[in-house]
Formats: C-alpha cells, sequence, structure tokens
C-alpha cells in the first residue's frame, strides 16, 4: 500500500489514526481521499464506463447521466441482515437484529481482513446537513467502491470543506464499508462486486457502521439510512433531538405566512410525489416547496420552537411509477447529472421504467441486460430500481433548504395505506394523543410483501426499520419531546388510501392532498374549522376547498371521514399485539390512551359520521 496521500487541511489525529487503522485491517492497494469536486466525480463515472460498471446515457437525451446494473442478488436493503449491536439486547428492542458487540467485531475482523485488496481505499468526509449547521454532524465513511463515492458525492455534502469544520477535534461518525470483494494479483473486476454474505452493522453506544458485502442503496450509501436515522436517531435521543424518517414541506399561500410540515408515511405510500406535490388549478398563487423527501433532523431552536433540516443533497428515489402525471418535479430534477440503477435502458440510450409512460416502448434492454419487449412477461425495471440525483435540480425546492438554522416546524403529518379504519385526516387531541396514533401507524400489506395481503404492518413512526434503539424507547423520547418543547406542533394522521365497497380507491389522487393539507396548515395557524370526532379533530365538509374537484362527491367525503365502530374495536384490539412486544419499555400512556378510546366505544353509533 503507498501513503495516506491525506489532504493539507487534515487537521484530525484521531480521523487519521482510524484511517490508517482500517487501512492496515482492509489492506487496499491505494487511498484516496475524495475531496467531493467536479473533476473527482467526473473522473470516477469515467473510471466505471471504462470498468463496465456505468452506461453513459445518450447527453442529448439525459446529459452527464448513467446507468448502472447492479449484481440481481444485490438490489434492495438487507433488512435481515441489519443489526443493532448495542452492549445491552434488551436496548435494541424486539423489532431489531441484535447480536453482541464483541462477538459481531470479531466475525467482521475475519471478513474485512483483506476484504480491499487489489482496490482502492476511498475516504469520504461527508457533512449531513449544510456544511457547519448547528443542527448538522459530519461522517467519514470508508469505501472500497467508486458507485458509493459518486453516489455519495450527490447525496451528501463531501469534500474539504468537511475537514476545515472537523478541525482537529471535532466528532464523526466513522462508516467502514467494503462490497467484500478482494481482487487477486491480475484477476478481473466484475461489473458490480459484491459477496453473498452481507452484514449491516451499528454499534450505537460508539456511534459507528459497519457495512460488508453489498453495495447497493441504503447498504452502502453510509450517510442515509445507517447514519441519518439508525445512529442519528441513537445521538438525538442522548442528545434531546429527533432524527425522524420524514419528508419536510414548505405551504405557502397567496400574500400570506408560510408553514412548513414534516411527515412521515412508510413505504409506497407517495411519500415523494407529497414532498414534491403540485397543488392543483383551484390553489392558485399557492407554492409548495420540497425541503427534503424523505429524511429530517429536527433540533429544539433558540426560541423553543423545533427547527428542521433535511440531512441530505440529493434523492435516491424509486423510479418504477415515477412519471410526468404522478410526479413531474421528479421528472425535472432527474433530467440530468443524474445516476439510475437497474432502470431500463432505451434504444437511443436513455432509461426507461414501469409506468414512465403510458406505452411502454417497442424495445428495451433490461436492468437485467436483457432484450426486452413488452410481450416478455417481465419488469423491465428492477421494482426498486432508483435514481439518485441533486435535490437543487428540483423545481419545487425551497428557498431555505439549505439554510443552517433549518425551517420551524409547524405540524407534524403521519400516513398509512389503509383500506378502512383510518380516516382521511384527522387532528390529535394533545401530544399524547398524536403519540399515541404515530406509535399505531401501519400500512396493508401489498401483494409484492411477504405475508397476507390486506393484514397491516404496524410501522411506528414508519422508523421499524430505522429507530437505532428500543421502539419503546423511542416513543418515550417523543413523549419526553413534547414536554421539553414549549409549544411542540400539533399532530395530524392522514390516510389517502380508504377504499369503497367497489374496492376503489374514493380519494381522487396524490394532487388532490393540497385540500388536506391546507387545511392541516391553516388548523395549525389556528385559522380553520374544526369538528370533535371520536377521534380528534376533523375537517368539516365546508372547511375543505373543493372548487375544481368534479369526481368526487359530498358523499364521498362522509365515507372517508366516517369511523365504524366494530372496525375500531379490531384495531384497537391489534394494538395489544404491538404494545406487548414493546412491553416494559413501552411509555404507559400508550396503554392509557388506547383504553381512553377502547372504553369509550360503546358510545359510539355504529358507523359515525361526520355529517349526523
Ligand atoms: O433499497 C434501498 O436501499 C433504498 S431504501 C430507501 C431509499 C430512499 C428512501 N427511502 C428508502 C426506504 O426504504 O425508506
Ligand atoms: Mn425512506
Amino acid at each position: 500500500m503507498q501513503g495516506m496521500n491525506a489532504p493539507s487541511n487534515l487537521k484530525h489525529e484521531g480521523l487519521k489514526q482510524w484511517v490508517q487503522e482500517i487501512a492496515a485491517l482492509t489492506k487496499p492497494d491505494n487511498i484516496r481521499w475524495a475531496d467531493g469536486s467536479k473533476e473527482e466525480y467526473d473522473e470516477l463515472c469515467q473510471l466505471m464506463v471504462d470498468s463496465g460498471t456505468f452506461i453513459r446515457l445518450n447527453p442529448e437525451k439525459r446529459p452527464n447521466s448513467y446507468l448502472c446494473r447492479s449484481d440481481p442478488k444485490d438490489v434492495a436493503r438487507v433488512e435481515d441482515r441489519t443489526y443493532i449491536c448495542s452492549r445491552h439486547k434488551q436496548d435494541a428492542g424486539p423489532t431489531n437484529n441484535w447480536m453482541d458487540p464483541d462477538e459481531m467485531k470479531a466475525t467482521l475482523n475475519k471478513l474485512f481482513d483483506g476484504c480491499m485488496q487489489g482496490r482502492t481505499m476511498y475516504v469520504i468526509p461527508f457533512s449531513m446537513g449544510p456544511i457547519g449547521s448547528p443542527i448538522a454532524h459530519i461522517g467519514v465513511e470508508i469505501t472500497d467502491s467508486p458507485y458509493v463515492v459518486v453516489n455519495m458525492d450527490i447525496m451528501t455534502r463531501v469534500g474539504t470543506k468537511v475537514l476545515d469544520v472537523l478541525g482537529s477535534d471535532g466528532d464523526f461518525v466513522p462508516c467502514v464499508h467494503t462490497v467484500g470483494k478482494p481482487l487477486k494479483p491480475g484477476e478481473k473486476d466484475v461489473a458490480w462486486p459484491c459477496n453473498e454474505t452481507k452484514y449491516i452493522v451499528h454499534y450505537p453506544e460508539e456511534h459507528a457502521i459497519w457495512s460488508f458485502g453489498s453495495g447497493y442503496g441504503g447498504n452502502a450509501l453510509l450517510g442515509k439510512k445507517c447514519f441519518a436515522l439508525r445512529i442519528a436517531s441513537t445521538m438525538a435521543r442522548e442528545e434531546g433531538w429527533m432524527a425522524e424518517h420524514m419528508l419536510i414541506l414548505g405551504v405557502e399561500p397567496p400574500g400570506g405566512e408560510k408553514s412548513y410540515v414534516a411527515a412521515a408515511f412508510p413505504s409506497a405510500c407517495g411519500k415523494t410525489n407529497f414532498a414534491m406535490l403540485i397543488p392543483p388549478k383551484a390553489f392558485d398563487g399557492y407554492k409548495v416547496t420540497t425541503v427534503g423527501d424523505d429524511i429530517a433532523w429536527i433540533k429544539p431552536g433558540p426560541d423553543g420552537e423545533l427547527r428542521a433540516i433535511n440531512p441530505e443533497a440529493g434523492y435516491f428515489g424509486v423510479a418504477p411509477g415515477t412519471s410526468y402525471d404522478s410526479n413531474p418535479n421528479a421528472m425535472e430534477t432527474i433530467k440530468e447529472n443524474s445516476i439510475f440503477t437497474n432502470v431500463a435502458l432505451t434504444e437511443d440510450g436513455d432509461v426507461w421504467w414501469e409506468e414512465m409512460t403510458k406505452e411502454p416502448p417497442k424495445k428495451l434492454i433490461d436492468w437485467r441486460g436483457n432484450e426486452w419487449t413488452p410481450d416478455s412477461g417481465t419488469p423491465a425495471a428492477h421494482p426498486n430500481a432508483r435514481f439518485t440525483t441533486p435535490a437543487r435540480q428540483c423545481p419545487s425546492i425551497d428557498p431555505a433548504w439549505e439554510d443552517p438554522k433549518g425551517v420551524k416546524i409547524d405540524a407534524f403529518i403521519f400516513g398509512g395505506r389503509r383500506s378502512k379504519t383510518i380516516p382521511l385526516v384527522v387532528q390529535s387531541t394533545n401530544w399524547i394523543n398524536g403519540v399515541y396514533m404515530a406509535t399505531t401507524m401501519g400500512s396493508e400489506k401489498t401483494a409484492a410483501a411477504a405475508g397476507g395481503l390486506g393484514e397491516v404492518r404496524r410501522d411506528p413512526f414508519a422508523m421499524l426499520p430505522f429507530a437505532g434503539y428500543h421502539m419503546g424507547d423511542y416513543v418515550d423520547h417523543w413523549l419526553n419531546m413534547g414536554q421539553n418543547v414549549p409549544e411542540p406542533p400539533p399532530i395530524f394522521s392522514v390516510n389517502w388510501f380508504r377504499k369503497g365497497e367497489d374496492g376503489k380507491f374514493i380519494w381522487p389522487g396524490f394532487g388532490e392532498n393540497m385540500r388536506v393539507l391546507k387545511w392541516i396548515v391553516d388548523r395549525a395557524k389556528g385559522k380553520a374549522e374544526a369538528v370533535e370526532s371520536p377521534l380528534g379533530y376533523m375537517p368539516p365538509y365546508e372547511a375543505l376547498e373543493w372548487a375544481g374537484l368534479d369526481n368526487f362527491s359530498r358523499e364521498d367525503y362522509d365515507e372517508v371521514t366516517s369511523l365504524g365502530r366494530a372496525d375500531w374495536e379490531k384495531e384497537l384490539l391489534s394494538h395489544v399485539e404491538l404494545f406487548m412486544q414493546l412491553n416494559d419499555r413501552l411509555p404507559k400512556e400508550m396503554a392509557a390512551m388506547r383504553e381512553v378510546i377502547l372504553s369509550s366505544l360503546w358510545r359510539w353509533p355504529e358507523r359515525w359520521h361526520l355529517r349526523r
């Protein structure tokens, strides 16, 4: 191995020593420090074009963009290989995989020994959040994957400026990643190196991350789910802030005061579409702006308000289903400077995926590199195919998205995919009630998910795969935050997915969510009417803007806001299952809140309607 090649502004002895230790263990041929420059990005992309990992897309169609095909066995986050290695098993909780940290280190030390032979080891200093922001934190990822370097370039703020902020003794989260495929002298590399054995490991007490064997997404871009959610949620609990799986968006009425909301949804609920929502025509002059599409870091500000940043600098979005119909802002964002993973290649050197256009192209090369026609009977793009694209290119990007102070959060929204039971929108009666709604939220399993179709998968705060500690303690942290902030924002539950007797969705579509969003932000400012329902406050029909919506009747509204007594009896009974799982660590307030709703069920009519 050659020398450290450390940048001249590296003053941090601890970082130098750590990099040396990792190099001594992994034994790379070279060490290269990423500087986050355009030259470096272009050079690494060219390197991957030459090695067969990247295909340069037609510059006329998709300037400065690339297609990459992963190994078919390395296409998504691997939850069953993801571990929270806290000292005590009880601290990881029943919803995380756990292994004793010493045992895990012994296992990983063997796997990492010599794992970078024949490769370059890249050292990526990165900031999650605007560099130097009091809400941001620094990480350093070591990786042997140039794919990871260029994706981190888009998804985070990489480079020498980060080292300036780190100084000689700043804190950083050490992240070690390898594809787990050393090369023997003279051995030819494959396009997507990886290993059948995979470990995505978090040491919450040390704030450290080690990842082995996968080159894909959340397994390898360690700033995202591993740092910004699992380790950051641990740091946030220690330090009195929140690391949440939430989009952040702004709503600005014409000539009025701007509001920001943070919203959590499990996957397949249209989170990116909501983050980039385009208001329907009836909302002339309204602006909806995007601060973040996936993760929010939220800290109490100087005046006791909650201030949020998007720790990321790019979007790692699901491609299939994204179109000019479903999300024009996303389509505009990915017009250039983007990396596409596991999508299909068109004959003219552009990308395609399911639902991008009404008619599929007649001929494609699919995500596996095979010829494809609409008769092939297989998807052209992998269902988890992704684009990596710079946030700054999003037409709806909020002017304050890089404000180091963050934006003031005026409301929290929690949503799931539920065909009945959960109403279109309800505001919690108080913070504890809102935390109850968020704790018990869930989504019905889609056909693709394992288990019974229609069965509800509880996903508290949409954080089930991302909390770095016991989910019961996580709920407790939320209760504490509500106590510590003088005026915590109101909490809302939404459900766009209620179905009618005919099995069809009743709510007319994502763009119309603006009608509910407007009520939420008005309500947060004390400007909207509400009626008390058995669950909380709901908008009467007259409180929503209905102009321009012809395919949704007042009866439809009654339907999506109605509450069935039998449905809620079943719902509340099923909450017990989650509560028993979280057991002794779940704050007592949750069982008490359940009891309050349950014990008043007999007072409900069989079906409660907003209109009596
Ligand atoms: O499969 C992956 O590695 C990506 S998962 C992901 C990516 C972007 C935003 N959210 C998610 C998620 O799983 O919540
Ligand atoms: Mn996500």
